[in-house]
């Protein structure tokens, strides 16, 4: 790149020519489409090697068409004033489950392409992450996309925009990621618009990582935004908050593959892989600086504090680097899981394979959390905290795949406050460990802010639909008469597992949904068991509000009577609160037909072998083989609410 100054016998990257920008959009509005655009006309990939949605580099990403990983890749460009830039791009997902890797992109970058779909208009996840940009300060360039499609509105959906981010009809951008069309005129505009980042190449090293990645051949690999100074090749490097050391053994790009590279320096976004062993070294939201630039003695690494999802700290640029002290900038809140679920091996002895699995995967999916638990029924495994039920899916999967692991996932469920009588609190995320309710004082769950996009013709469904789920209404607005977003508040524990699913079946498809942690609010909570002959199955033990627990309690019932293979004696499948039962269903035995090979004979024969069927099977009861071993294919069915 013809963009470097010598200083000091140094190659300097002149940061007017860096520009450091995200792509953000509600799900599937195309901005992974888009991405490849850039990339092709960048000439950063060549046209033979391209292929649709080049960065969604995982499998899993490809197999479902969805972005669940944000991905950095570097372009050169050459822009009509001659000059060649370098642009960082950042790809992020559009699902609300991911929501964490877009808040931690933003903190990466100068600017935001804000990506609406012109046929759908601006959806709820627009919304979120519009104001997820506005917080990190970032310049806004709003982009009306798949503008070759039939049904593109371009006009009304511009109204849309404007309204929604105050700008002129001449600032909104008309592209199509499928043809290309008006990317050009995209790239000039991040060129002119996106600020250049402002270090200070004079000053100690410092990054924020915003992101990692275990590689089998490299280790640990933190994907970093320079904010001073240099790192070279070989530099001994310290991360400030683990206190943890290493050596930059290799630093660069990613293009997005690694591209190796002498230096990374102010401004730049790129990787260094820390040679560390230890996964536990490197944490997203850290500073990572020079071994020799020690922090100041007087203000350790302050420990990154408990958020929630989206809701980050800016990374400062504002912390000051006092000659050789490194300030730690102020990383990233760590997320408030919505949804928590026990992942067991299937094998009891792969408890120590199962930790590192999660260990390794924890580094590429920063909203993952999770402690050890024990279940009598499922032995050891890990209490995991997820962002939504999508999230939790995705781990089980890397896990599977990418792991090996067999697993058992439990049901998931919120978490909840608990004052006992004896005035402790408590949090409580495994339905198992719900105090008896003689010691309860109070319980209260989580609730959410709801915001809800959809078409006017649906509102009378919506509104339905969020009343059977205890949501309390609080206002409407309107995008203009055919549109209007609906802002409610519900407890979380209706809008996880299937509201989303009822949202778009009452809508035709039309309403999006985005929700956001609210606050503890106390709760009539109650333990629904489900025994299985008459054996409690822990895993699906549940919390549920005492309103919802016999229509629950039936659901699963009746889902497990579907779904459980018959066995050779009649299962008794029950829902209990306590000791009272509220639903039960029969699931008949499976018979084996000990007559089939009978022809003739008379009456007293047949009498005898079925007597015989009949001992035997008292005998494997007695036996203890009265047991039912649940599929884990089954916990899935119970879990998905169809
Ligand atoms: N006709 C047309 N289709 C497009 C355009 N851009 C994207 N698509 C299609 O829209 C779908 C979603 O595109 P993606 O690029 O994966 O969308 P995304 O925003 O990255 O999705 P997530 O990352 O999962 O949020 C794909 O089927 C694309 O082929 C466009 O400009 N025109
Ligand atoms: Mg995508």
């Amino acid at each position: 790149m013809d963009s470097c100054l010598r200083r000091n016998d140094r190659c300097i990257m002149d940061q007017s020519l860096i520009r450091n920008f995200c792509i953000i959009a509600h799900i599937d509005h195309g901005k992974s489409t888009l991405s490849d655009r850039l990339l092709e006309l960048t000439g950063t990939i060549e046209k033979r090697k391209m292929k649709e949605q080049l960065l969604d580099t995982m499998d899993l990403e490809r197999e479902r068409g969805i972005t669940i990983k944000l991905q950095p890749a570097r372009m050169a460009y050459t822009a009509k004033d001659k000059v060649t830039y370098q642009l960082n791009l950042i790809d992020t997902p559009g699902h609300v489950d991911f929501n964490y890797e877009v808040s931690r992109s933003l903190a990466a970058v100068e600017g935001a392409v804000l990506l609406v779909d012109s046929t759908q208009g601006v959806q709820a996840q627009t919304i979120a992450n519009l104001y997820l940009a506005i917080e990190q300060d970032l310049m806004i360039i709003p982009v009306l996309n798949k503008i070759d499609l039939p049904n593109s509105e371009v006009e009304r959906r511009a109204e849309e925009l404007m309204k929604l981010i105050g700008c002129k009809r001449e600032e909104i951008l008309c592209v199509s990621g499928k043809t290309g069309e008006g990317v050009p005129e995209l790239l000039e505009r991040i060129v002119r618009d996106v600020p250049p980042p402002r270090g200070d190449h004079s000053k100690p090293f410092r990054a924020l990582i915003f992101d990692s990645k275990y590689d089998e051949y490299k280790g640990v690999v933190a994907y970093v935004r320079v904010l001073d100074g240099i790192v070279k090749t070989n530099d001994p490097v310290r991360f400030l908050a683990t206190k943890s050391q290493g050596q930059a053994l290799e630093v660069g790009y990613l293009k997005p593959e690694y591209k190796a590279t002498p230096n990374l320096e102010a401004g730049e976004i790129g990787y260094v892989v820390s040679g560390l062993k230890d996964i536990t070294a490197v944490r997203v939201g850290d500073t990572v600086a020079l071994a020799a630039n020690p922090p100041p003695r007087s203000s350790a690494p302050p420990l990154l504090k408990e958020a929630f999802s989206g809701d980050l700290e800016p990374p400062l640029s504002k912390g000051e680097a006092k000659g050789d002290l490194i300030v730690p900038l102020q990383g990233y809140r760590e997320v408030r899981p919505m949804v928590y679920a026990g992942i067991f091996p299937s094998e009891g002895n792969e408890y120590e394979r199962l930790r590192d699995a999660l260990m390794k995967l924890k580094l590429s999916d920063a909203a993952l959390q999770f402690e050890p638990e024990h279940s009598t029924a499922l032995g050891f495994g890990f209490r995991c905290g997820f962002l939504g039920i999508l999230h939790l899916e995705i781990v089980k999967e890397r896990l599977e795949r990418e792991h090996n692991m067999e697993i058992v996932a439990t049901l998931p469920s919120v978490a909840y406050e608990v004052t006992l009588t004896n005035g402790e609190e408590k949090i409580i995320k495994s339905p198992l460990d719900f105090p008896d309710p003689s010691h309860l004082k109070e319980a209260r769950e989580p609730w959410v802010r709801v915001d809800i996009v959809t078409p006017s013709d649906y509102l009378g469904n919506v509104m339905a639909l969020v009343q059977d789920r205890r949501g309390v209404y609080k206002n409407t607005e309107y995008f203009d008469a055919a549109r209007a977003v609906l802002h409610y508040e519900m407890p979380l524990s209706s809008v996880i597992v299937d509201f989303h699913d009822k949202l778009k079946s009452a809508t035709a498809g039309y309403a999006s949904l985005n929700y956001e942690f609210a606050e503890f609010r106390a709760s009539n909570i109650i333990r629904l068991d489900i025994l299985v002959a008459e054996e409690q199955v822990a895993a699906f033990a549940t919390l549920i509000h005492e309103s919802e627990a016999y229509r629950y309690g039936k659901y699963v019932v009746e889902t497990l009577k579907e779904s459980l293979p018959r066995q050779q004696f009649v299962v008794k499948i029950q829902a209990a609160v306590g000791s009272k039962i509220i639903a039960s269903e029969k699931l008949s035995a499976y018979r084996k037909d000990v007559l089939a090979k009978l022809y003739g004979g008379d009456r007293t024969r047949k009498d005898k072998l079925l007597k015989k069927q009949k001992k035997g099977k008292e005998r494997m009861m007695s036996q203890g083989k009265g047991r039912v071993e649940i599929p884990s294919d089954t916990f899935i069915k119970v879990l998905r609410r169809n």
